[in-house]
Formats: structure tokens, sequence, C-alpha cells
């Protein structure tokens, strides 16, 4: 099959794919992403569509990919469109989404991505960069300077590498030009995103021009966000598969599930689409969702991914299926849920119940080693921060340390049928250096805790969380993961 979806092909599709009803030729670009995978495809890019639906058309996205030109590839031919599936069970819906307008590859042509998001329609910057595209040290959130494309931008901001780099770039442009600064809005899960994204801008701003860093710093707006939608990666056979039914070729789709959530702090420097009617929530306390999230659906995934990855479990749901990978995470979640302070919004029972059909959706596939990917960006905030509430609290955290511990052998690149694997991590090289010469489950634990831009120093410190991480670890490492969860 070669022909493929495109706004030549549009009309030719069965009638049960919903499509674009708005005039795509009218739409305006007032929102610029940076980072455009399918988690931005199947979550935010949604939300802008309803918007032009509902017949404001200022929010038509240009796209940018801060490295490869993979997605652009894949979405130019096809005029920016492509199928968001939605599956649960054995129900499904396809939507043809209209709202990105086309793809810029940075490191093909940084100038064209620093004019977009200078122009004066841009109103919106939009970011899933994913955890290490913020260029911040985990555990203490400071700009990693040392880091080759950081200290390039902070050298000079002509041809940005960074995504700090190219927001001040394109703002000082912007104040150049007696523009306001667009509002910029991290859909990553950090911590603090919205902080941490300002944080990381004004330290590079500051870097250039300490004027244009007090002009960000009173003018811009960086809100935080909650955001939430599960994405697995799409396969070759999910491609063939909706060629089958739309009858033509679709190499952008994206699959995902009926739920999404977007929660953002209702904090912006100018013009937005009217959020509050598409479905977002709009709030002035985004960190306590954020933390219920992060520590809850999160946590859980981590643990499910290092813990089913070992055992050689391919996908999320096989995980849960089983008795013992359904009670380690009613035990995490029966952990942490003691250290939030949930929004009253939220009944806690009620989104645990939810999270667990999500996890248990059979439709999703969602693999357990895409969400082992870059675990030391992700374990601060999902697992330690919980567990160092815990300790706080004098309460124990067994699973909480057992999802970490599974994360150290995971470091080892082994898995339980002795299979080699790619530990998939900026940090990769120091975690498995430290492994280096460590002769036993102690001595691993305590070689990884050692790394302190994962590990805050007062919880690595403690004898109490070593010994507890060190128990855990020998278990993995004589019997295995599944007969480890048995044991919890
Ligand atoms: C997952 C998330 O890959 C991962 O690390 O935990 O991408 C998760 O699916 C989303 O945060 C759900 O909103």
């Amino acid at each position: 099959m070669s022909e493929r979806l495109s706004d030549a092909t549009l009309a030719t599709l069965p009638p049960e794919v919903t499509r674009p009803a708005y005039d795509r030729a009218s739409v305006t670009p007032g929102v610029v992403h940076l980072g455009i995978g399918a988690f931005h495809r199947a979550h935010q890019a949604a939300v802008f569509d309803a918007a032009l639906a509902a017949g404001d058309l200022r929010w038509g996205i240009l796209g940018v990919s801060l490295r490869s030109a993979g997605v652009r590839d894949q979405l130019v031919p096809q005029d920016g469109l492509y199928t968001l599936v939605e599956r649960d069970g054995d129900r499904r819906r396809l939507q043809v989404i209209g709202a990105v307008q086309t793809v810029l590859v940075a490191p093909e042509d940084p100038e064209a991505v620093v004019a977009a998001l200078a122009s004066a329609d841009t109103h919106l910057v939009t970011l899933t960069v994913t955890e290490k595209g913020y260029k911040l040290d985990p555990a203490t959130g400071a700009l990693i300077e040392e880091d080759a494309d950081v200290a390039a931008d902070l050298a000079s901001l002509d041809a940005p590498r960074t995504a700090p780099g190219f927001l001040v770039a394109a703002l000082a442009r912007r104040r150049a030009a007696g523009l306001a600064p667009f509002t910029a809005i991290s859909c990553d899960n950090l911590p603090h995103n919205g902080a941490r994204l300002q944080q990381a801008v004004l330290r590079m701003a500051a870097a250039h021009d300490a004027d244009l860093a007090a002009w960000i710093e009173a003018e811009g707006a960086f809100p935080q966000t909650m955001i939430d939608r599960i994405v697995p990666a799409t396969t070759d056979a999910d491609v063939a598969d909706l060629a089958d039914t739309l009858g033509v070729e679709d190499r952008a789709m994206v699959k995902t599930e009926p739920f999404t959530q977007w929660v953002i702090e209702d904090r912006f420097a100018g013009p937005r689409p009217d959020f509050a009617r598409l479905g977002v929530q709009l709030t002035d306390a985004v960190a306590p969702w954020e933390e219920a999230k992060l520590r809850l659906l999160n946590g859980a995934h981590s643990g499910i991914a290092y813990l089913g990855g070992l055992a050689g479990i391919d996908f999320v749901h096989e995980v849960v299926a089983l008795p013992e990978g359904r009670r380690f995470v009613e035990r995490l979640w029966d952990e942490a849920a003691s250290t939030l302070s949930p929004p009253a919004a939220l009944d806690v029972a009620a989104y645990r119940g939810e999270l667990m059909a999500r996890f248990a959706n059979p439709a999703l596939q969602h693999r357990t080693r895409q969400i082992a990917m870059d675990g030391s960006q992700k374990l601060p905030q999902r697992l330690l921060a919980t567990i160092a509430a815990r300790q706080a609290a004098g309460a124990p955290y067994p699973a909480l340390a057992l999802a970490v511990a599974a994360w150290m052998r995971w470091q080892g690149g082994v898995d339980d049928a002795e299979q080699d694997f790619t530990v998939d991590d900026p940090l990769a090289a120091r975690t498995r250096a430290a492994l280096e010469g460590a002769e036993n489950a102690d001595a691993r634990v305590a070689a990884l805790l050692a790394i302190d831009a994962i590990f805050p120093p007062a919880l690595a410190g403690t004898a109490e969380v070593r010994q507890t991480l060190a128990a855990w670890l020998h278990r993995l490492e004589a019997e295995g993961a599944r007969a480890t969860l048995a044991r919890l």
C-alpha cells in the first residue's frame, strides 16, 4: 500500500473515522511544540484540535523535533495529519487530528525554529522533551552546565541546541521586537515542571543578558502542569492494522487509551484557548495533582517496568494480571497514598481503581521496556521522594524499596533468564562504572546510592534505606523477580 493519509485522501476514509471539520487552510500557528513525539500527538494536540473544531482557529501547531527527522518524515508527507487510535479492550475509536501544520527538525535549521518561537502569532510553547531534555540534574534541579550542548548554548545562542537555549534565543528576539513573551508550558513528568523549566531558562538567559533574564522573570509565564495519558510506542503491526481500516497508510498514527487529563496552573503571559471548555482543568494548585500522579501512576509504572522487565514480561497488563503483580502495585499504592496531600477533588480510592483498570487494558500493549527507559531521571520524583516521606514518618516502605532495588538490578543489563539487554539511560555509563568491582548486593547498593545526581545524600546516608534495598537486591539476584514479588 503506498497511498498516504493526507488532505487529498481525507475524503476517502471510512465513515467511522472522525476528521477535522474546520477549514485547515485558515488555521494560524499559535502553538510551537518542542519534542513532537507520540505523547504530544495523543495528548495536547488533541486539545488544540478541539479548540480549532470549536471555531477558534488561532491554535494550529508548529511541531519541532529537537533531534531526529523521523517524525517530520512521517508527518509532512501527510500534511501534518495523523490518526489518534483510542483502544479499550475490543473497542476502538479513530480520529484524524488536523492541528499539526508542519514540523521542523531543529538541528537542520535552528534559525527557523527560533523564528517560529519569536513570531507574533505564537502565544504558547508546549514541551515534551522528556525528563532529560531539560538538562537539569535530577536530584538538585540545577542546569547541568558541563553538558556539551548546554555549554555550547551558554557560550552562544546563534544556533541553539537545547530546549532552554531555543526558548532564550527566541525570548531575546521577542523582547527586541517589543512582543510579549509566550507562555511556556512544560508537559513532562518532572516535579514542579513549570518552575524547573523557568529555572533552566533563567539560568540560560542570565548567562547572556541579565536584563533579559529580569524581563523573562517579570513578564514570562511557566505554568505548572499535570499531564496524563498512557501512550505506548506505535509498532509496524499497528500501522499495518490501521491501513486495513483506513484504506490509506498513516505512518504517524498514535495509539492510546480513552483516558486523558491535563491540569494547568492558571498563569499565562498572553492569549490561550478556552481551556476550561476543552476539558482542561485550570487551577492555582497543580502540585497536589502532580504529586499524586507521579507517586501513584508513574511510581507503580516504574516498579512494574523493572520487575516485569527482569522477569521477562513484555507488557504492563500482563504484570497486573498476575496476583503477585497486582498485590505489589496495591502495596506500593498503600505506601505512597499516605504521603500525599490530595486535592479535594481527587478521590484517591476511586483514582486507584481507575488506574488499575487502565494498567489492565490489554489493547494498549504497553511495553515494560518502554517505561524502563531513563530510570535515573524518573526515580527521584516517582519513588525516592515517596520513600523519604515514609521514612520521615517512621513508616515502612517495602514495596517502594523493592521497586528501587529492581531498578538497581536492571542497571546490570542482564535479566532473570540471563539475557543481556542495553540499559537505555543517560547515566548508564555511570551506573555501569559504579557496579564494576562491587562484589555483592550490599556493595552494589552502596555504589549506586553514591550517585548523588540520582539519590539525595540524606536518603543515601540512611542505614535503614541501605539495608532494606540490599535485602531486596540480594533476593532479586538469588531468586528472580517473580519469586521475590511473591514474597512481598
Ligand atoms: C510512563 C509514562 O514511560 C513512562 O515512564 O510511566 O510515560 C506514563 O505512561 C505517562 O506519564 C502517563 O500519563
